[in-house]
């Protein structure tokens, strides 16, 4: 590959060329990608064979990637809504129109007595760029005193109690898996969402590990695994606790790692002993043996490591699972070994300059209020201190994908709402919109990435210029801070400055890293030791230097402060009565062909998930006279949804799955997964529940 390579350099002669990229979506891999480009056009994309974790393959999302940037699909030019809310039908306008009218209405907002925080931004993953994610939006925003939006729809529960046990979001390092002998995938589907860990577990299986699924579906990484448990959803922490039990019962935990590197073992211990393995077979509708088997190979096998990713979390206990789990290898001092330990996310291991790319010190005093973005719907239709009157939605489909859609639904339909969408297609989302404007793919704007399952930093140049008429999320918040008269230089910054901001810091992992460095290479690894242990000796960044087995911060918040099972707001256990009238749990989880709700429009992926399907147990299909293949009506109290249902052991009895999260406008019935899900939050960090769900099925053709 190095041979051909050539620098970065757009002219318009057809000779080939390749430019270095960064895979954009929200996914752990952020994969390294080399671009092919012919004159203008991308013509194919690759996995950089030299990454240590890309090792030269893309997933199946992404590896035509050339044809998402090239789709005749795209959004070309600025739109401003002709028809009916929701309708979708615009008429071209200039951008000059488009900025003039988004500027000029957020500037009488923002003179009005109700002031800037009738304004919200609206952004998640469309792409994690460190700049187009979160640089130039979050400066304009924060100058313009709007309503501070709290990013909760995903990772919060996990990774803020995962902090309020080891400290950060810092874990064993994923290319350490190969060493391991014990692999638990706990609530993680790791060949669909987080492809390139696989390889680093098949080559410790091929060197004798063993590796457990840990997940209410039979998912086809469990089908890859050496045994899969399928606990009920959301029951993880009793799990854990059961494991725990035994583990202390049977003298097993390791009392110099506890004693010299955690608080609160002793609490630990004591929660651990309510819940002996047949009170959690209970709980989590396992077998109690199952539970002590488990507890006593996680004890006994050496090095052993815990993946967890977020849907673990998506519960009413999502936060305090995490903590749960997180709790395991510091009882048994799984730490110690490098291959040891556990992987929720690596991003804290990224030691960047946020302050500098987002400048919250813009903000007005005292700081506007924050909403939640997992309460979108509420936020819409029942905030009134006062209301959300614009709403700038970018890097995100919220009509796709977040929680209780007939609210979130109901509140983008407001006549009096004045909503704008930068995106690259039309969306569930853009049919509300009153200003539409186009975005860039990755191959048409530059960037940098961290990443959240690896320890490297990949760069992304600009492959190809912009497509059509479409701006980049940064260009668009510069001329909307021109038209506003901000004036402070940072709005001038391009987006090479503002890469070279987040990585000026003066700390060891970042040495020698610098934007030069990154463009000739493609990618950087942070400078960690190679045999990169984080705590094998303690050193945990909390506030006591300890793994917190008890947490004073969540304590002092009114949490439990020693792990604890808090059971779904949607169970059999937990609600009876609702579940007497929906008895069957919803997991929606990722599909393997979208990521979330990108890729949901394109030909080959939708080709790939056929349909949107339902997996429903043979005992409950049977019960319902549901045949394998017909379609079903999914409903609740909240909403209904149309799906195929697939009669299939992949879902345990009580349980039906939904791979998603497909467009309402592309499903049958119009309406997708989300009409079921709740705003119901985490009991920590605040997040969605989307795996809080129960619901019930029944044939369309009715009885
Ligand atoms: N192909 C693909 N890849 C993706 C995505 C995608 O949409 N498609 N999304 C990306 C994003 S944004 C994220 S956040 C990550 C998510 O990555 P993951 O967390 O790995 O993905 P999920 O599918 O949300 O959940 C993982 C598994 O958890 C299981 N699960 C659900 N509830 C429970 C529970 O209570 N206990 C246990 N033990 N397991 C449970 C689900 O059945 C599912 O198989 O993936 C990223 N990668
Ligand atoms: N039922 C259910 N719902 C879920 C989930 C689930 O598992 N089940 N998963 C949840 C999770 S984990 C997450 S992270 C959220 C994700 O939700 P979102 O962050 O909304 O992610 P996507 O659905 O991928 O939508 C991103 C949008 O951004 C656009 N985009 C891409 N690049 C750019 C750009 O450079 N600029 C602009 N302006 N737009 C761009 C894309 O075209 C796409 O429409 O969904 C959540 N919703
Ligand atoms: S979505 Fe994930 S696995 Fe696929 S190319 Fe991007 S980073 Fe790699
Ligand atoms: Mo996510």
């Amino acid at each position: 590959m190095s041979a051909n390579f050539q620098p970065n350099t757009l002219d318009s002669s057809t000779e080939s060329k390749i430019v270095r990229a960064a895979c954009p979506h929200d996914c752990p891999d952020t994969c390294a990608m080399l671009v092919t480009v012919e004159g203008t056009r991308a013509v194919r994309v690759a996995g950089d064979p030299d990454h240590p974790v890309t090792r030269g393959t893309l997933c199946t999302k992404v590896a035509n990637y050339e044809q998402r940037t090239h789709s005749p699909e795209r959004v070309k030019t600025p739109l401003r809504r002709v028809g009916a809310k929701g309708e979708g039908r615009f008429v071209p306008v200039s951008w000059d129109e488009a900025l003039d009218e988004i500027a000029s209405r957020f500037r009488a907002l923002a003179a009005s007595p109700e002031g800037a925080q009738t304004i919200l931004p609206y952004s998640y993953s469309g792409t994690l760029g460190l700049v187009q994610n979160q640089s130039m939006d979050r400066r304009f925003f924060h100058r313009l005193g709007a309503s501070l939006l709290d990013r909760t729809i995903c990772a919060t529960a996990g990774a803020e109690a995962y902090k309020a046990t080891i400290g950060a979001s810092i874990g064993t390092d994923p290319e350490a898996f190969v060493g391991a002998r014990l692999i638990l995938l706990w609530g993680t589907n790791t060949i669909t969402s987080n492809v390139h860990l696989w390889p680093f577990i098949l080559e410790a299986k091929h060197r004798g590990a063993r590796v457990i699924a840990i997940d209410p579906r039979r998912t086809r990484t469990a089908d890859s695994c050496d045994e899969h448990i399928a606990p009920l959803p959301g029951t993880d922490a009793a799990l854990a606790l059961g494991l725990m039990h035994v583990i202390f019962a049977e003298g097993l935990e390791d009392r110099d790692y506890l004693e010299r590197h955690t608080v609160g073992a002793e609490d630990l211990r004591r929660r651990a002993s309510e819940y002996a393995p047949a009170r959690v077979a209970e709980i989590c509708g396992l077998e109690a043996d199952t539970i002590v088997r488990l507890a006593r190979l996680y004890a006994t096998t050496r090095p052993a490591v815990i993946r967890m990713n977020y849907g673990l979390q998506r519960h009413a206990g999502g936060g305090m699972a995490v903590r749960t789990i997180s709790c395991l290898p510091a009882v048994t001092g799984a730490w110690r070994e490098r291959a040891g330990g556990a992987l929720l996310s690596t991003s804290g291991l990224f030691p960047l300059n946020y302050q500098a790319l987002e400048r919250p010190d813009l903000l007005p005093q005292p700081q506007p209020r924050t909403l939640n973005m997992s309460l979108l719907g509420d936020v819409l239709t029942k905030t009134d201190d006062p209301p959300v009157r614009a709403l700038y939605v970018y890097n995100s489909n919220p009509a796709a994908v977040a929680p209780e859609q007939s609210k979130v639904i109901e509140g983008l339909r407001r006549e009096d709402l004045f909503l704008v969408v930068h995106e690259l297609f039309l969306t569930d989302t853009t049919d509300y919109a009153d200003i539409v404007i186009p975005a860039t793919t990755q191959l048409e704007h530059f960037d940098l990435h961290k990443a959240y399952g690896h320890f490297y930093l990949v760069i992304n140049e600009r492959a190809i210029p912009p497509l059509h008429e479409a701006k980049p999320n940064t260009e668009v918040f510069r001329l909307l801070a021109a038209r506003l008269g901000f004036d402070e230089a940072c709005f001038q910054d391009s987006d090479e400055e503002i890469a070279r901001q987040a990585i000026d810091v003066d700390h060891p992992a970042l040495k020698g890293i610098t934007l030069e460095a990154l463009r000739e290479k493609g990618w950087a690894r942070l400078n960690l030791a190679e045999d990169f242990a984080p705590f094998a000796e303690g050193n945990f960044p909390t506030a006591s230097g300890k793994c917190e087995l008890y947490s004073e911060t969540l304590a002092a918040m009114g949490l439990p402060g020693a792990p604890e099972f808090i059971p779904p707001r949607e169970s059999r256990a937990s609600a009876p009565a609702l579940a007497a009238r929906f008895p069957l749990a919803l997991l929606t989880p990722a599909s393997h062909a979208f990521l979330n709700s990108s890729f949901a429009n394109l030909s080959k992926q939708l080709r790939q998930e056929k349909r949107p399907f339902v997996e429903i147990h043979p005992d409950d299909a049977a019960a319902r006279r549901i045949a394998d293949g017909e379609q079903v009506r999914v409903f609740n109290e909240r909403g209904s949804c149309e799906l195929t249902a697939l009669v299939s052991t992949r879902a345990r009895p009580g349980v039906v799955v939904s791979p998603s999260v497909w467009w309402n406008k592309l499903s049958p019935g119009g309406t997708n997964v989300n009409q079921l899900t709740s705003q119901g939050l985490t009991d920590i960090g605040r997040g969605a529940t989307f795996y809080d769900a129960l619901v019930e099925v029944e044939r369309m053709n009715g009885a």
